[in-house]
């Protein structure tokens, strides 16, 4: 494949609004984020993703964008933004901006002018259509809970939200819409961002005749997939808008796309695709509930291990996908990913090497380079996020009992991820002089950055010796080129892979079971490259790894 200026990278997201507040007011910011920058370089990252920035009345936390041109007063100004780009730079860092065009805010200046003139021509900006005899358009259900259609005011026409009601569908159909889109894009690639990561980019092509679906809920409802599964075309909208745009400006990308046909894997990702790249989620579905979360499975080792396995096998010699362990929509990979006995700092070293030494992209989610954990909330009325609401309510009606249902937020709320960055032991995790917008995890005295950045053996020191050796002179070329071989596949509780480009050959072992483990090893090993224990047995063809235990080395 053709090398690309973002092949090499490490990215690193951040989530505004909880991780550095610079001016006490209890929500994270700019200045926060700028005052960080060193803290980020030092960690070895190269590309920062944000999630949103842009003005909105944070009913979905920023993803409801009420003006693309404007920063969300709460996170400061436009030049504190030109100077987050200006620090960062001088220090050799990027920064990816998210985009969110499949839907806007119901604030924003278009949807206020349909909604006043309904006939007019911004109703066209959005899908308003007329119900069917005094129901909604069709049967969807939005992603987060009830139809996917509310109605206008004052008419019998409805307009169409897959999220929640506060963020209604743009029409892509429409070429002012586009024209428009394109314009904002190219405004911020103009400013010197790298790129962007694409919100939930699939859901923009929609099936024009808004056709029925049989129900899979008890609400009586589908979910509003199945139409976007129902429809071709999508990539006619994705090639245009990067004719458009990215690719007149080099720009690394990173698609948020879930429900895409397989076999499109190349016209998305590959040599030309639409995109840089895009999320891996194949080990983040597997605990997919059929009605929600309360239906959600836990994950098994081995199951996670092949679908890691599978989808590196998948995208080899065809595309980067970009790889995380955790985001602002999931709980955290420390408490979901890990036996419940490797809960602890090896375990979460364990599957960090495991993961960001993997083909493709890692990016990095805030408080994940320190062990961060899901964070128990004491009531429902804690948690913030509409989805997570949703979820308890559906929870409810199936039955669960009140303290049942706060167990499922409690594996899985977005929230999870949400609370704020852990910076210190000081009052509110040295997030916040104010009071912090959420509640700061109880943990924070034992997991914080200060502390462990202190400790040579903790969390963060081990995130900083894996990303090194990562882009170390020596082994980049294997890590970011070298092939991805899967070893020891059968294997209930050793994860095992090889990276090889030419005479260079990488082996990452990690024993993910209760007990030590003996492993034959393929060829006579060179030397450790990394590894988190204190002191390796002696090795020679042979490996015995204690519980938890991952070893990276070379192999003759
Ligand atoms: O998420 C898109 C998405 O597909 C959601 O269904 C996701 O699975 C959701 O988190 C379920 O709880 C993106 C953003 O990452 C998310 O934060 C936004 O809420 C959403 O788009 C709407 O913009
Ligand atoms: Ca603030």
């Amino acid at each position: 494949m053709q090398k690309k200026w973002w092949h090499g990278k490490v990215a690193y997201q951040i989530y505004p609004k909880s991780f550095m507040d610079g001016n006490g007011d209890g929500i994270g910011d700019l200045k926060g984020i700028i005052s960080k920058l060193d803290y980020l370089k030092e960690l070895g990252v190269d590309i920062i993703w944000l999630s949103p920035v842009y003005q909105s009345p944070f009913v979905d936390q920023g993803y409801d964008i009420s003006d693309y041109y404007k920063i969300a007063e709460e996170f400061g100004t436009m030049e504190e933004f030109d100077l987050l780009l200006c620090e960062a730079g001088k220090r050799d860092l990027q920064i990816v901006m998210d985009l969110v065009i499949n839907h806007c805010s119901d604030q924003h200046e278009w949807f206020q002018k349909a909604l006043k003139e309904p006939e007019g021509e911004y109703a066209d900006y959005f899908y308003f259509r007329r119900g069917k005899n005094g129901n909604p358009p069709s049967n969807y259900r939005s992603y987060f809970g009830g139809s996917a259609w509310e109605q206008v005011p004052g008419t019998d026409k409805y307009y169409l939200h897959m999220f929640a009601k506060e963020q209604p569908d743009l029409n892509w159909e429409n070429p002012v819409v586009r024209q428009k889109l394109f314009e904002m894009i190219n405004w911020w690639l103009d400013k010197g961002i790298a790129g962007f990561r694409i919100d939930a980019i699939i859901n923009i092509k929609k099936h024009l005749d808004f056709p029925d679906f049989e129900a899979d809920g008890p609400d009586g409802l589908c979910a509003c997939t199945k139409m976007v599964e129902s429809v071709d075309g999508v990539g006619e909208f994705l090639e245009e808008l990067k004719e458009n745009t990215f690719s007149r400006y080099d720009a690394f990308t990173v698609g948020e796309v879930f429900n895409m046909k397989e076999e499109a894997l190349e016209e998305f990702v590959g040599e030309d695709g639409y995109f840089s790249s895009m999320f891996d989620f194949a080990s983040h579905v597997l605990s997919e509930g059929k009605n929600g979360w309360y239906d959600a499975k836990d994950i098994e080792f081995k199951e996670w291990k092949q679908a890691v396995i599978d989808s590196q096998m998948n995208c080899q010699g065809k595309a980067y996908l970009s790889n995380i362990i955790e985001n602002h929509d999931e709980p955290r990979g420390a408490s979901r990913y890990l036996p419940d006995y490797a809960r602890n700092p090896a375990g979460i070293k364990m599957l960090g090497t495991v993961n960001v030494l993997l083909r493709g992209i890692p990016f990095i989610y805030q408080g994940q380079e320190i062990g961060m954990t899901n964070c128990r909330m004491r009531d429902i009325s804690e948690y913030d996020d509409l989805d997570t609401h949703n979820q308890y309510e559906r929870a409810l009606s199936a039955g669960l009992t009140k303290e049942e249902a706060l167990e499922v937020c409690y594996k899985y709320s977005r929230d999870n991820a949400r609370t704020p960055m852990q910076w210190n032991d000081e009052a509110n995790a040295g997030f916040t002089k104010g009071i912090p917008w959420m509640r700061v995890n109880d943990n924070y005295k034992e997991v914080n950055v200060e502390a462990q950045r202190r400790d040579a053996d903790s969390v963060l020191s081990y995130y900083k010796k894996l990303i090194a050796l990562r882009k170390s002179e020596e082994w980049k070329e294997v890590f970011v080129y070298g092939e991805f071989c899967p070893l020891f596949e059968e294997s209930e509780k050793v994860f095992a892979f090889s990276r090889i480009l030419g005479e260079k050959k990488v082996m990452v072992l990690a024993n993910f079971g209760r007990d030590a483990e003996i492993v034959a090893l393929p060829s006579e090993i060179d030397k450790v490259l990394l590894g988190n224990r204190e002191c390796i047995g002696d090795i020679k063809d042979t490996v015995s790894l204690e519980a938890c235990e991952v070893l990276v080395f070379s192999l003759k």
